[in-house]
């Protein structure tokens, strides 16, 4: 009998041992949120994501999709996230300058050239690095998806030169990185979130934004903007972000599939977003938008212009960052 029992005591070890190795998830509901329409990069890859994430976890994480600032704007969310009542977002890297000023550093102008030199950066060392600050703040940082290089639209005038931009009401994200190059190329920077942006073109609260394409298609910013001006002026991320309170409380495999899904579902959102961009001019010009493409003079002044935004955000206390990444970027372009 002694025996017998001691076999039973070992198999049953030997059991509950195996159930901590195999993957445990536990049923959870995930709030994603996110400012742009359903049918956008974002809704697009927050749905890959959810479908990535419910097959790692036999379906037990469901995570459901919140598109247009249904759940508040970029900054709302991240403070839900941090407050622990909302799960996950995705958002303007620019928007996280009140959680840390450094990430201003990606809104500097002119700073990546090619998007394959922003991923390098982004989930290199850099971007790694950067996002980690979040940690303290009760962000955690997974992933970077595209929103990509940013161009100017408005309704009062095409923009061929840098004196064009004189006195045009021009929306921006609220950033002192975007208030001090739009006010130092002449234009009236306003900062406004993206959610009140529709409306504020509509009315003629502000004559102009500047976005990438993609989502000036997405938002339908061609049915109240006439002029686009392709200025690529900065290569905007996206930072999709989890509710530190919340990710606290799951275990290790939970957290392996939702960083695995975050790395899917960034694969996904930036080749859509390189084949929706590919076709988007096209498309807004058929919607009746009149494009202008800089002269490389134009552009080259543009580029003069915007050096003090640079130059301020270095001397507020960032020049470190600032050489840090001319360095990364050295290393890339070789
Ligand atoms: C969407 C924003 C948007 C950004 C902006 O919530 O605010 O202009 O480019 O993509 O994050």
């Amino acid at each position: 009998m002694k025996k017998i029992a001691k076999i039973v005591l070992a198999t049953a070890l030997a059991a509950s041992l195996a159930s901590a190795f195999a993957a445990e998830f536990q049923t959870r509901i995930i709030r994603f949120g996110y400012g742009l329409a359903e049918d956008s990069n974002q809704g697009h890859a927050v749905k890959a994501f959810a479908e990535d994430l419910a097959k790692r976890t036999g379906g037990k994480f469901k995570a459901k999709g919140f598109a247009s600032a249904s759940l508040g704007n970029d900054n709302q969310m991240q403070n839900a996230l941090i407050g622990g009542a909302q799960e996950m977002t995705v958002v303007s890297t620019a928007t996280l300058v009140g959680i840390d000023d450094s990430f201003g550093i990606y809104d500097l102008p002119f700073v990546f050239r090619t998007e394959q030199e922003a991923d390098a950066i982004l989930d290199g060392a850099f971007g790694k690095k950067l996002a980690a600050k979040l940690d303290a703040k009760g962000l955690v940082g997974l992933v970077y998806w595209e929103n990509g290089f940013r161009n100017l639209t408005n309704s009062k005038r095409a923009i061929t030169r840098l004196e064009d931009m004189q006195g045009v009401k021009l929306r921006v994200m609220q950033n002192p990185v975007y208030i001090d190059m739009f006010n130092g190329f002449g234009a009236n920077a306003i900062p406004l979130a993206f959610s009140e942006l529709f409306t504020a073109l509509e009315s003629k609260t502000v004559d102009g934004q500047e976005n990438p394409v993609n989502t000036i298609q997405s938002s339908k910013f061609y049915e109240v903007q006439k002029y686009l001006t392709i200025t690529k002026h900065v290569y905007s991320p996206w930072i999709v972000l989890v509710s530190k309170k919340w990710w606290d409380g799951l275990n290790a495999d939970e957290k392996k599939a939702i960083q695995d899904a975050a790395v899917t579902s960034r694969d996904f959102e930036r080749k859509d977003s390189r084949e929706a961009g590919a076709k988007a001019l096209d498309t807004l010009k058929q919607k009746g938008m009149q494009i202008t493409v800089l002269s490389a003079k134009e552009a080259e002044r543009l580029q003069d212009a915007a050096r003090p935004a640079i130059a301020k955000f270095s001397a507020n206390g960032h020049a470190e960052l600032v050489k840090e990444l001319q360095t990364e970027l050295a290393k890339v372009r070789k």
